[in-house]
């Protein structure tokens, strides 16, 4: 028996394959090698979109449908080697949303988890997620938890443009999507701007907090903090060898990842660092905030500067470049792979 051939097909055992396929049954040994692989073996591509020529595009359908009627206004980013699939990676959908001022996109919520990551605007536009509204400034990383009612606005002039993260193919492989509208533009709001924050984001929770949801309390990551913090941090100078600084958004109540299913990181690399290389089974898409550089994803090279789009599948060789000081953005499945026991990573010789 080999994991990796599969047995000489023979006529009686092709005959015997075709006959028992009336019974809904196949033979293991013509496949078992495609299922149990040695190492990850992904349809998922490297790729990388150039933010500019997206944008673009995105502006083009601004002029073609109103967020109104499109109810989100999106471009999906389509991995190449999975077209049709509106997936970016294998367990993960992710798209470009365009808010046009004066824009509402209506109430509606669903079981899928969302991120949104902020890359243009001027900071007059919303989000409304459990009754409160939080402006969406660039670089802001912002979560729409599962079965939360939530609505964008966009009150100022600009257009406003995010990165949208999903869960959508993990909750199509259990088979477990709820949605609805609410059937009004906006939900009501109940709570000020800035509330979440002010109660879970400072170090501080409340003496009874006995919430049991999976993800964060804190739904806005403002980025003015997240870059103030990695400024702060390198006074050290301590650069790990594969990923220069990187941090996890955690969660306040108990440290772990933000969201149940999706981990997001926000990583510096300092001017001319030249990264180990390294792999791991989370499949990435990663944004640069800020700077330039290049990364060698696979067999492949990608030059990039702010707001431009990376995929790094699963297993695959990473090393990254940065010729200024960089910050990348960064999410993958991590924390569901960690929770069912799957999650690999590799380091090379670092
Ligand atoms: C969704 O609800 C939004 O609320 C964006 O902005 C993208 C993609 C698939 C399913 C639901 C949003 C989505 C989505």
């Amino acid at each position: 028996m080999s994991l990796t051939k599969a047995p000489e097909d023979t006529p009686e055992r092709r005959a015997y394959r075709e006959k028992i396929a009336r019974q809904n049954l196949s033979p293991l040994w013509t496949v078992l090698s495609d299922l149990i692989t040695p190492e990850p073996k992904s349809a998922c591509r490297p790729h990388m979109w150039r933010y500019g020529e997206v944008r673009d595009t995105l502006m083009e359908a601004g002029r073609l449908i109103t967020a109104r009627e499109a109810e989100r206004r999106v471009l999906i980013l389509e991995n190449p080697g999975m077209p049709g699939e509106s997936r970016v990676t294998t367990s993960l959908y992710a798209g470009l949303q365009l808010v046009l001022p004066g824009e509402i996109a209506p109430s509606h919520r669903h079981s899928q988890s969302a991120l949104r990551f902020v890359m243009e605007g001027s900071g007059g536009a919303h989000t409304s997620v459990n009754g409160e509204k939080t402006y969406l400034n660039v670089g802001d990383f912002v979560i729409t938890p599962p079965n939360c009612w939530h609505d964008h606005g966009n009150e100022s002039g600009d257009p406003v443009i995010w990165l949208d993260g999903l869960d959508v193919p993990m909750v199509q492989t259990f088979d477990t999507s709820f949605a609805e509208p609410l059937g009004a533009d906006e939900q009501p709001i109940d709570k000020p701007v800035g509330y979440s924050n002010a109660r879970y984001g400072a170090n501080l929770m409340p003496v009874d907090y006995d919430d049991t949801t999976l993800t964060s309390p804190i739904f806005s990551y403002p980025y003015s903090r997240t870059r103030e913090a990695l400024e702060e941090m390198r006074a050290k100078e301590e650069w790990d060898p594969c990923h220069g600084l990187k941090m996890r958004y955690a969660n306040p109540k108990d440290g772990g990842f933000a969201m149940p299913t999706i981990g997001t990181f926000v990583q510096l690399l300092p001017k001319g660092f030249s990264s180990a290389r390294y792999r791991s089974t989370d499949a990435a898409v990663i944004v640069p905030v800020e700077g330039k550089g290049r990364s060698r994803i696979g067999e492949q090279t990608f030059e990039w500067g702010p707001q431009d789009i990376l995929v790094v599948p699963s297993w695959a060789w990473c090393h990254h470049e940065a010729d200024e000081d960089a910050v990348l953005f960064s999410f993958s499945d991590r924390p569901a792979q960690l929770k069912l026991g799957y999650w690999r990573e590799d380091r090379g010789n670092a």
